[in-house]
């Protein structure tokens, strides 16, 4: 075959790898040597056709490309970290090199694209980049959407009675292509050809034109450059001009060094390709995958809540960027394979989205799923897409109309034929259809109104929820509960870890609950304690279950999880704090692990699972009741001294108990003693009280000032950064940063004592900057 040609011909010319070659052993195989990004499996399905790579080679030399491909997601993460190591300066070059004949069409229109926001190297691009960001910031973008939203109706009003559409021409194309000109302020008059163009200029960077193509490609390219010229001596005459691109041009009048006539032009014409196409392509693969996975569609139609985590998951499992580009300035290691300079990357999101290392059944679409907003589709980062938040948006915006108006919406027979590209990835066609005599707003005219809005920016945890209803609902002991959930629909709810906690929904009230039943049966068990001095919601939750009622739930989430492989373990409970605990005994009995469990409560009647709990882990004798009005309180110290080498403690009660262990296992190395606080201090800010703080991104290069009155977490969003958060209480450890260096006052309740003084992470929903300190974070 031509690939082991290819290979036989590189081994008589000597091997090219010998430097690439170390301890991980031989960049290249039969696979790399067959992997071809143009067409077969990579066009059908990117991550699939790359899952050997993550499995046996996760960094190998493709000889057909000329590139080194990387498919795992911290591989990937890793290079897009740093970008003076590994430079964006090959983003725009032509994946396939040109013919004579093209560039000489090219240099006929004078084109001399250059550098723009995406291959631009350091200092020059975060120069750039801070001095136009501020049309980007979620606040400014709010103003953004009625427009969006109007365009979108219009589209769908054009074709809500026809019964059958192509939603790619009829709606996904043109919507986010006006939505750009209007956020850049450029004029609509040309959308027929810009059309064109924009197709050109993709083929001509990520595609593999043939050569006849190449000059028709260059010819469009070349006009397209032109074209933008003109449009930008256009926009200089309006000096008052409105969007990002008049911006621009009045910064280049402001600051000719750092936004350069070159940039704006390059600029111009990149620009309008990154600002439409990514976000038609991620629309059309949205609604392909929903459509095929029915169930989700219809959670959505009954729960519009659920659309931008659905949104985030459509982009992880089927993005409209597959794949990015990055060149080596000196020699590199990455995934332990080292590589010389010069070395040409290609870096594939779309594999990393489905890395089972980082995603938990990775190859599943689920749009309940609680990372999903960590893929890579936006890239990371310095050079993270600035207008995520606009695609978003309008994915969004696209994504409840359609669910609202036509919530009979399906795929028709067809199809599905994708361009050949490395990078940009979405189906050519989309044909979609529906009875128009089954309309909802034919009975309910006021339904094209009730719309919901979405705040800008990645989705809060808060917003992953599904319905499920009360089986069950029992006594379990003197002021508690003890609840069966069971999915609304009748589905098994997802399986959990011990430890694990679901947090329930019941109007305005919101509390986590720790799961205590036996997992994989499809149902969840949970035991609730009445704390008539807390802050209402266990009594609501008391006072308003009621069997067969439905309700809210997140999660399940585990940020207390069991060490299997530990040769002892002591489970310690205090009071309600059973319930996380007695799963942990369930599951190192189900494994044969070794395991006592110390129950501490005020009265047997008071203690609830206490029965379970003996039925189920008595006879081994591993379960020790301290009844503090029949036994006496525990004896931590003498149970820590007990405790045998590698041994590990997990306990989860009072606030008292986890610090009096705490003082007790101070001694003990690191990770022997784990714990889990049910409530939380005051966390309110006092700003009379408070320090301003200055913080440095490093990862993103931004400079931020967290004000007196403002948490990290929120300055963090405000500037645009994507970070996960769920209790903002200090509980769950979800909103989680790394510190690189400056002092950090710890007010979470989730690191340990040796983590604090380690400094190398801290909760954004809390912790703060020691005195006013800077701090440095990654
Ligand atoms: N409270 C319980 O009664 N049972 C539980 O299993 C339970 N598990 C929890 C798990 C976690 C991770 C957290 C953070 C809290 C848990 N709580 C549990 C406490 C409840 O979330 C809530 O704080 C409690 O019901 C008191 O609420 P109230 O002050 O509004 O009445």
């Amino acid at each position: 075959s031509p690939s082991d040609a290819s290979l036989r011909a590189q081994r008589e010319q000597g091997c090219p790898f010998s430097s690439a070659v170390n301890a991980k052993g031989c960049p290249a195989s039969e696979m790399a040597a067959q992997f071809d990004p143009f067409e077969g499996p990579y066009l059908v399905d990117p991550a699939e056709a790359l899952r050997w790579s993550r499995d046996q080679l996760p960094v190998f030399y493709s000889p057909k490309l000329g590139y080194w491909v990387v498919s795992r997601y911290d591989d990937i993460k890793a290079v897009f970290r740093d970008p003076i190591l590994f430079s964006p300066k090959n983003v725009l070059e032509k994946i396939t090199p040109p013919t004579k004949e093209a560039v000489e069409v090219l240099r006929g229109y004078d084109y001399a694209m250059d550098r723009t926001m995406v291959n631009e190297d350091e200092p020059a691009h975060m120069a750039r980049r801070r001095a136009l960001i501020d049309h980007f910031l979620p606040e400014r973008l709010e103003r953004q959407q009625e427009m969006v939203r109007q365009l979108t109706r219009e589209r769908i009003d054009a074709f809500i009675d026809s019964g059958r559409v192509e939603l790619i021409d009829a709606m996904l194309y043109e919507v986010p292509l006006l939505v750009a000109l209007h956020f850049l302020g450029v004029p609509e008059d040309e959308i027929a050809t810009l059309r064109t163009f924009s197709l050109a200029h993709s083929v001509n960077t990520w595609g593999k034109p043939t050569p006849e193509q190449q000059v028709q490609v260059a010819h469009d390219v070349g006009r397209f450059w032109q074209y933008a010229g003109e449009v930008i001596e256009k926009m200089r005459a309006e000096t008052a001009g409105d969007g990002w691109m008049h911006y621009t041009i009045r910064k280049n009048a402001e600051m000719p060094e750092i936004v350069t006539d070159s940039y704006v032009h390059s600029m111009m014409m990149a620009i309008i390709v990154a600002a439409h196409e990514t976000t038609s392509l991620a629309s059309a693969n949205m609604f392909k995958t929903l459509l095929s996975h029915r169930s989700a569609w219809e959670d959505i139609c009954a729960d519009p809540s659920l659309i931008p985590n659905a949104v985030e998951e459509c982009l992880r499992y089927a993005g409209s960027i597959v794949a990015w580009r990055r060149q080596t300035t000196g020699p590199a290691t990455v995934g332990g394979v080292d590589l010389p300079e010069g070395a040409k990357l290609l870096i594939v999101q779309a594999s990393g989205n489905q890395d089972e290392r980082h995603f938990e059944n990775a190859d599943r679409f689920d749009i309940y799923r609680d990372n999903a907003v960590d893929h890579l589709t936006f890239g990371y980062g310095a050079h993270q897409c600035m207008g995520k938040n606009i695609g978003r948006m309008e994915m969004r915006i696209f994504l409840e109309e359609m669910t609202r108006r036509l919530p009979h919406l399906r795929l028709a027979e067809q199809e599905f034929s994708y361009m050949p590209s490395t990078s940009f990835r979405g189906p050519d066609r989309l044909w979609v259809e529906w009875d128009p005599a089954l309309n909802p707003e034919r009975d309910d005219h006021a339904l094209a109104e009730k719309v919901r809005h979405f705040p800008v920016g990645a989705p809060a945890a808060k917003e992953i929820a599904r319905s499920v209803r009360v089986s069950a609902l029992r006594q379990e002991a003197e002021g508690v509960i003890g609840v069966t959930l069971e999915d609304a629909r009748g589905r098994p709810l997802p399986d959990w870890s011990a430890g694990a906690h679901i947090e329930l929904c019941l109007g305005d009230v919101e509390r986590k609950y720790s799961l205590c039943g036996r997992p994989g049966n499809g149902r969840y068990e949970i035991a609730i304690l009445r704390e008539d001095a807390g802050r209402g919601g266990s009594r609501h939750f008391h006072e308003h279950l009621r069997e067969g009622g439905e309700l809210r739930l997140r999660g399940p989430s585990n940020f207390f999880r069991l060490d299997e492989a530990a040769p002892h373990h002591v489970l310690i409970a205090g009071g309600i704090g059973i319930t996380p605990i007695i799963a942990m005994a369930d599951r190192l009995k189900a494994i044969g692990a070794d395991y006592e469990v110390h129950y501490c409560g005020r009265s047997r009647r008071a203690m609830a699972l206490r029965e379970r709990l003996q039925a189920d882990h008595g006879s081994s004798g591993c379960v020790h009741l301290h009844i503090g009005n029949e036994t006496g309180r525990a004896d931590f110290a003498q149970i820590v001294a007990e405790l045998p080498e590698d041994g590990r403690i997990y306990a989860c009660g009072p606030d008292r108990m986890i610090s009096d262990l705490e003082a007790q296992t101070a001694d003990l190395p690191d990770g022997s003693f784990h714990f889990e606080h049910f409530t939380a201090q005051n966390v309110a800010l006092d700003p009379d009280k408070e320090w301003a703080f200055e913080v440095e991104l490093v990862d993103s290069g931004l400079n931020l000032s967290v004000a007196a009155d403002e948490t990290l977490l929120d300055a963090l969003r405000n500037a645009g950064v994507d970070v996960p958060s769920d209790c903002c209480e200090g509980l769950c450890g979800s909103c989680e940063v790394t510190v690189l260096q400056g002092g950090v006052d710890h007010r979470d309740k989730v690191l340990t004592r040796s983590e604090r003084t380690e400094n190398r992470r801290m909760m954004s929903c809390c912790s703060r900057a020691k005195n006013g300190q800077r701090i440095k974070l990654a």
